[in-house]
């Protein structure tokens, strides 16, 4: 029988999608019913003044625990995570993060008989090997990175104790995602949005990718949405679990660059490309993600131009106010 969601537990809450979704799911299931926590940055006056906030460490089990047992939490949104530019910088540090925080949670899930865990992965799985458009659901994982390898992991130790403990437990791999509220922390596909950010300041960026660097890309909206839904799919209808392929554009940054150049004609792009560009160069252009329309009915909502005519409004708009950057 399924069991409800009432005491949901985000990790990673003050990061770009974290604060996100913890504000969707205070919307949706009460602002009481939804902690957020985090490591060591200081929550948004938001993000704090909206409902409970704890920092916790999720590499120490028994900070975890003590939130745990103090709300009766059921649910865990697990969005801590040491992304791909930081980790090839400390891999160490982001196998440490990914995976001890990851099995962690797991341990708390048997102990506690949550009702589910949701642990989302990322393009950052795939690396030499697989068709680089259109990439299967099944295919090849062999990344280059250290982000990859601990998603790989993370993937393949959920699905493990779905099988093993009979643990509810849903995943997908996220493009790169954009979004105006909160700045990424140290990701590769980080490009996408801060070209937003520079277009609106100051009418030009250098990019550190090539213009011809093309990446499954996915607008915030669509990803707290579709991690929303998976959330709540019938779990006798999922083949899948911890690995859905999650998709809705792919572009190159020259087709970013034109798109914002509809709406700033003088916008200027410079290229300096940096380590991130191998990372890039070994994740897929674009992914099909059937699986997930099939098993939970995943459709996005936004495209390119609407992204930009979106995230170029909201931007405008704190520049005017003074808060670009906050
Ligand atoms: C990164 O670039 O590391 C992340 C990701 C694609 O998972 N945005």
């Amino acid at each position: 029988m399924k069991k409800e969601m009432k005491k949901i537990l985000v990790t990673g809450s003050v990061g770009q999608i974290g604060s996100e979704l913890t504000m969707e799911l205070r919307n949706r299931y009460g602002a009481e019913n939804v902690i957020a926590t985090g490591r060591k940055t200081q929550p948004s006056e938001e993000l704090k003044n909206s409902g409970p906030f704890h920092f916790i460490n999720v590499n120490d089990i028994n900070s975890i625990e003590e939130i745990v047992k103090k709300y009766d939490i059921d649910t865990v949104y697990h969005m801590a995570a040491i992304l791909s530019a930081v980790g090839e910088k400390n891999p160490q540090l982001c196998w440490d993060v990914n995976m001890n925080g990851t099995i962690n949670l797991l341990e708390l899930g048997i102990k506690y008989e949550m009702a589910r865990i949701i642990i989302p992965s990322s393009i950052a799985v795939w690396g030499a090997g697989v068709p680089l458009d259109n990439t299967p659901q099944e295919s090849v994982l062999k990344p280059s990175t250290m982000y990859g390898v601990t998603k790989v992991c993370g993937e393949l130790l959920c699905d493990y104790y779905v099988q093993r403990f009979g643990l509810d437990i849903r995943g997908l791999r996220y493009p790169g995602i954009i979004s105006y509220e909160t700045l990424p922390g140290g990701g590769t596909t980080d490009y996408a949005v801060a070209i937003y950010y520079e277009a609106v300041d100051k009418g030009e960026y250098t990019c550190f990718v090539k213009e011809d660097t093309r990446l499954p890309m996915m607008y915030m909206p669509d990803a707290i949405e579709g991690t929303i839904q998976l959330a709540e799919a019938d779990f006798d209808k999922l083949i899948h679990h911890s690995d859905f392929n999650h998709a809705a554009m792919s572009f190159s940054v020259t087709d970013l660059a034109d798109s914002i150049r509809k709406r700033i004609p003088d916008f200027k792009v410079g290229y300096e490309p940096d380590y991130r560009q191998a990372i890039a160069d070994s994740w897929p252009n674009s992914i099909d993600d059937s699986a997930a329309q099939e098993e939970w009915g995943w459709k996005p909502k936004w495209d390119l131009d609407a992204m930009t005519d979106d995230m170029l409004k909201h931007l405008r708009e704190r520049k005017e106010a003074g808060t670009l950057y906050r």
